[in-house]
């Protein structure tokens, strides 16, 4: 938008004011937005003869909130859009809020100061800060629980989850629902009050008391911040809100003034911001041109009817596109029909799902025995066993079999792309779709651009990823891609400290303590040894490990004893039903391993070490793969970690968290641990992009590729 264009205006529909907010893509409340706001309502200050006010906002949406971007700004405030809304509420002519797709934080806080709130069908009004770690700060604590109730308030705004416009009216948060453009509606009822002439509803007039329900409600609020220390917003909010029903209107605003500010500069808000926006972010670039036209994709065939197969079939029925699910094994097929059809009635059992919508996804999945049932499909996706050999002549098989312009895909986790896609003889069609199990609940999709992928093919598969609900992360060829990859050397120094002498419920409650919400010992357990076990005994087989005999043993090693975690009842724990329980086995053979390759074992190995050697080895492979140009952009590696890995959110990806130790710090560690550990193998040489922006007092989140 050019800068002298204003992004509110007023005009009128005879004697009734229309304000309009015009900012792309989401009427988000940027300092300029609240600046034009203010001069347009100077201006119908100005026009006396206008009887009454509607506020609208044109595009796709109502105002999403406050600009989130701009949060970051210096100086940044809410007082001055808070001033604003006192003044709309004040005025003695009545104002409509005319609301339509999503309204959301400081949106919904605007028509919360209107006089009266018309939502067209399917609007939906929430507010979600709690999700950016924030609280409301344009007085929604103050004057949500006037309009709907304490219980009510407390629900939406730490669930932060949206009402449906009719759930609103039925809470008493908009007062009509219109068919269509909520403007004509809104226009009637600002006449309407305007001829009424009585006294406005100002919501911060309105009373309310705490009663038992309310007392309840902020009990369970509360108990819910204690229980969720790592979201200090939780209880901010719960303080804000039984405010608004025991103190006087300033004080409650001021009390959410200052719990707003702080929390905007609290670690968890920073880093839930940093991925609202690396999650939108993901994809981009991508493609080469970005003219490139997106092929079209209706029918989704899948090659492989086990866990992952089964689970990227749904994945699509669920988005409503036609699957086709290929396994020449009946056996397969008939389990994976059986499994498909248990999770669609867990889902209707559950009620998240009607019982003919269930029927309808599962319909939309037909299975077949031979894969010239895949001809006529638009994007194959083949999830055999992971093995090159067999992948190969899979992809061999399909680039016969599939009707020219056809997207070929490997869901291969570890395997070199560009050898499949050479087996098809038409490596322009391929690209990895990497998904993550269950493929039909977890969001991430790493999507591996081969040397030859066409920019067209890339583009369809990112943008189909996000209409069906992943978070598409682009990247290059290489072993694991980014997820595994970094998760192998997080892997390495979690054995390499098992051998010297750290027990695995030391590790755990180390790496926990920073708030993950297992750790690696635990995560491979449930995982499974046995597949953990088996990626490593192939890339050593294919040559593709360090010339280091004393590399992962301690998972071989359970691996040979059975020993494949939770499904066995033993892996690095025991366990007693999913307890994991401390077990001398594996001290002792951990002890053995020590010995067999002359490893010196010691008594105290600390927490800061654990957490050093893992988080900074992950953080340095990060680096690499960001200086090998196979991840575009730290944060992609942060939508990975917190997408696919559990990595938590609060703490927003191992880059971001980086960032906040501080790179140098990570430098130095490294270092540090390269002198401790000897570096033969070069586990510890430190990524030359990591060492330049350390020198420089860089962050990895503003590194961009060159050129880009
Ligand atoms: C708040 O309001 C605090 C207040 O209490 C006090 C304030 C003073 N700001 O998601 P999409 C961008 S906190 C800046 O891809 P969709 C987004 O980055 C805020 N930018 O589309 C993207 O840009 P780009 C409370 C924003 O259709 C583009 O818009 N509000 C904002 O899938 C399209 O977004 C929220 O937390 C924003 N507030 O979903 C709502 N919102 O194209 C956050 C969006 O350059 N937003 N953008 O990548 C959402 O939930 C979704 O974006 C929405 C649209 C449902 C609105």
């Amino acid at each position: 938008m050019p800068p002298d264009q204003l992004t509110v205006t007023l005009d009128a529909d005879g004697d009734i004011g229309i304000l309009t907010i015009d900012h792309p893509p989401v009427n988000a409340l940027s300092p300029t937005v609240v600046r034009d706001l203010g001069a347009s309502l100077d201006e119908f200050d100005r026009r006396g003869a206008l009887r009454a006010l509607v506020l609208r906002c044109t595009g796709r949406t109502f105002c999403a909130g406050g600009d989130i971007a701009a949060f970051d700004e210096p100086g940044f405030s809410p007082a001055p859009l808070n001033a604003l809304l006192e003044r709309l509420e004040a005025g003695h002519r009545p104002v409509v809020a005319a609301l339509h797709g999503t309204v959301l934080g400081g949106g919904l806080e605007l028509a919360l100061a209107c006089h009266a709130r018309v939502a067209a069908r399917g609007t939906r009004l929430g507010l979600p800060e709690v999700r950016l770690g924030l609280l409301p700060g344009s007085l929604g604590t103050q004057r949500l629980p006037r309009l709907v109730g304490v219980p009510r308030a407390l629900q939406m705004i730490t669930r932060g989850e949206p009402l449906e416009a009719g759930e609103a009216l039925a809470a008493g948060l908009v007062d009509t629902i219109s068919d269509g453009d909520p403007v004509p509606a809104a226009l009637d009822r600002a006449r309407a009050l305007a001829e009424a002439g009585g006294p406005l509803r100002r919501t911060r007039l309105l009373p309310l008391a705490l009663g038992d329900e309310a007392r309840q409600a902020l009990a369970q609020a509360y108990e819910q911040a204690r229980d969720r220390p790592q979201e200090p917003a939780l209880e901010a909010i719960a303080r804000c809100v039984e405010a608004a029903a025991t103190m006087p209107w300033e004080r409650g605003a001021e009390l959410e003034r200052e719990s707003f500010e702080h929390c905007l500069r609290s670690a968890p808000s920073r880093a839930l911001r940093h991925l609202f926006f690396a999650e939108r972010r993901v994809g981009r670039r991508a493609g080469g041109p970005e003219s490139a036209a997106a092929r079209a994709v209706r029918h989704v065939g899948v090659l492989g009817a086990g866990t992952m197969g089964r689970g990227i079939a749904m994945c699509f029925a669920d988005a409503g596109l036609d699957v086709t699910l290929v396994d020449t094994a009946p056996a397969a097929l008939e389990r994976a029909r059986a499994a498909i059809g248990q999770v669609y009635e867990a889902a209707v059992a559950r009620g998240r799902l009607t019982p003919d919508a269930a029927l309808e996804r599962q319909g939309r999945i037909r299975t077949a025995r031979d894969d010239t049932a895949l001809a006529g499909c638009d994007l194959v996706i083949e999830a055999v066993f992971e093995d090159l050999a067999l992948k190969r002549e899979v992809a061999a098989r399909l680039g016969r079999v599939c009707r020219p312009g056809a997207i070929l895909a490997t869901n291969t986790s570890t395997l070199d792309v560009d050898r499949i896609a050479e087996a098809t003889g038409r490596p322009a069609d391929v690209v990895g779709m990497h998904f993550f199990s269950p493929a039909h609940v977890m969001r991430l999709l790493e999507v591996v651009r081969g040397a030859r992928t066409d920019a067209a093919v890339l583009r369809t598969v990112v943008q189909l990823a996000r209409e069906v609900g992943k978070v598409p992360v682009v990247c290059g060829v290489c072993w694991g891609f980014i997820g595994n990859r970094m998760a192998e050397v997080y892997m390495r120094e979690t054995e390499f400290l098992l051998v010297e002498g750290a027990t695995p419920g030391q590790i755990d409650a180390a790496i926990e303590s920073l708030g993950m919400a297992m750790g690696p010992c635990r995560m491979l357990d449930m995982a499974g040894v046995d597949v953990g076990a088996r990626t490593v005994i192939e890339r050593d087989r294919d040559g593709g490990l360090p010339a280091d005999p004393a590399y992962r043993i301690v998972c071989r090693a359970l691996f040979e004893r059975g020993r494949h975690g939770q499904k066995t009842g033993s892996g690095y724990y025991r366990y007693e039903g999913r307890r994991a329980l401390p077990d001398e086995a594996t001290l002792a053979l951990c002890a053995e391993l020590a010995q067999r390759h002359g490893i010196a074992r010691r008594q105290a190995i600390g927490t800061r070490e654990i957490v050093e050697r893992l988080m900074f080895s992950l953080v340095n492979e990060g680096a690499r793969l960001l200086g090998e140009g196979i991840a575009a952009r730290a944060s992609d590696i942060d939508v990975v970690w917190t997408a696919g890995f559990g990595f938590p959110r609060h703490l927003g990806g191992p880059m971001h968290w980086a960032d906040e130790t501080g790179l140098e710090q990570v430098v130095q560690g490294l270092n540090r641990w390269a002198a401790a550990r000897g570096n033969a193998h070069g586990y510890w040489s430190v990524s030359p992009l990591l060492r330049a922006l350390a020198q420089g007092g860089g962050r990895l989140a503003r590194w961009e590729p060159p050129g880009a």
